[in-house]
């Protein structure tokens, strides 16, 4: 028995912060659900397990229908069936896509939050039992393993399914643990929620497969649904098949031995075209852009000429690779010029006093007068945040972490500017 396992295809959405020349409908989630459907004919697949937040919100209901409804269509004339467990985002819209669709096409199971089973045989014999829970509203403050209440199977195999957060006791979203989700009857546990793909080893081993499609810089690395195999009533472990067309990355490039602009432009680009070249490598056939984040870092007589070169290189930059293109979305930069910051600190100087603030500020504990400042800025941060200006936005969490990266920003860039002033 051969099963395709995902979830979080949040179909309404579109990989985000990606040039406009890149076509739209290759970013666009519904896309990806298209080719997971082509997948699961194409490996010969019996199943396909849905692990909730398939459809994006409620307002994305006819977005979503339409494609959802024709893939499993095309699933189900291929003698494919889905099952599925609905997540926060889509409680409401996956138990009406059920009532359009014969349940032996598509299996919504746990609907109100109750624990359902439905055991799928094939004609070889081969059989599986998935136990599965379903969001019964947008929030759900308690761990639905609490009530899991099915009797273990001594013959056939099982499959859990459960949309919900990890190790996260303080969740709105179906808080779970890797303990209780250990303790219980299946062999293995496909969850949904998390969008960065993670695989625990069992037994029972326990999967988030991720969202297929990468929608924004913070999903880093391999996007794609999972194959697993049951044979002679063993469940395997599940494999990855990369499948997102795009891919976003972060890396650090450490600039301390670079002594000119022009050496800095060569080992810069060397290095995006290298990680580029290892992302096409192991990014699976669809990738048709990788969108990098990149952090310069390291103590450089050319500090003072990265940040306007990082600018230049976010907006003009466009590199063709061996699948797609490649563009750097960010450029956080780090540099500071070659100094000895402990021996400058002790000069009384602006520059000196900039560079003993930056010591303190990479330490834990601070003296009265940084402690003041860190908290004067998480107030102006929090002030900015809740501008009406800014509104529409979703907030931040603006706290003394936050203020102190600003701070340690801040520092760097004063002081290779003063540094400049003093040797210039
Ligand atoms: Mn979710």
């Amino acid at each position: 028995m051969r099963l395709i396992l995902t979830g979080d295809i949040h179909l309404g959405r579109s990989s985000s912060r990606i040039p406009e020349n890149i076509p739209r409908e290759s970013l666009r989630a519904a896309a990806a659900w298209s080719r997971i459907v082509d997948l699961a004919i194409e490996e010969g697949a019996d199943l396909v397990c849905l692990s909730g937040d398939i459809a994006d919100q409620t307002n994305k209901f006819w977005e979503s229908i339409g494609p959802l409804k024709q893939g499993i269509q095309k699933l189900t004339s291929k003698g494919i069936r889905t099952v599925a467990v609905a997540g926060n985002h889509d409680y409401d819209v996956l138990p009406r896509l059920a009532d359009q669709l014969p349940p032996e096409s598509f299996t919504l199971l746990g609907e109100s939050g109750k624990w359902e089973r439905v055991t799928i045989r094939l004609e070889s014999g081969e059989a599986l039992n998935i136990d599965g829970w379903s969001f019964p509203s947008a929030s759900v403050t308690v761990s639905p393993l609490d009530t899991y209440n099915l009797t273990a199977d001594p013959v056939v195999p099982t499959l859990g399914m459960v949309h919900g957060d990890l190790d996260v006791a303080s969740s709105p979203y179906a808080p779970l643990t890797l303990t209780q989700l250990h303790s219980l009857g299946p062999a293995g546990w496909l969850l949904g929620h998390i969008h960065a793909p993670r695989l625990i080893e069992g037994p029972p081993w326990v999967v988030y497969p991720g969202s297929p499609q990468a929608f924004d810089p913070g999903e880093t690395g391999t996007h794609g649904p999972w194959i697993l195999e049951v044979n002679n009533g063993m469940i395997g472990v599940p494999v990855q098949v990369p499948l997102s067309t795009v891919c976003y990355h972060n890396e650090t490039i450490d600039l301390s031995d670079i002594a000119n602009a022009d050496a800095m432009q060569s080992y810069i680009l060397e290095r995006i075209q290298s990680t580029g070249d290892a992302i096409a490598r192991s990014a699976g056939f669809f990738l048709t852009h990788t969108s990098l984040r990149l952090k310069l870092t390291g103590k450089t007589p050319i500090s003072h000429l990265v940040a306007k070169n990082s600018e230049l290189i976010t907006s003009d930059l466009v590199l063709p690779m061996t699948k797609g293109s490649l563009t750097v979305e960010k450029v956080e930069d780090q540099t500071i010029p070659p100094i000895d910051l402990l021996q400058y600190s002790k000069s009384n100087s602006a520059a000196g006093a900039v560079a003993g603030l930056l010591l303190e500020l990479e330490k834990k504990h601070v003296s009265e007068a940084v402690e003041k400042l860190i908290l004067d800025t998480v107030e102006k941060l929090r002030n900015m945040e809740n501008s009406g200006t800014y509104g529409l936005l979703k907030r931040r969490e603006t706290d003394i972490e936050l203020a102190r990266k600003y701070l340690r920003a801040s520092s760097r860039a004063l002081l290779t500017e003063l540094v400049g002033q003093i040797d210039g």
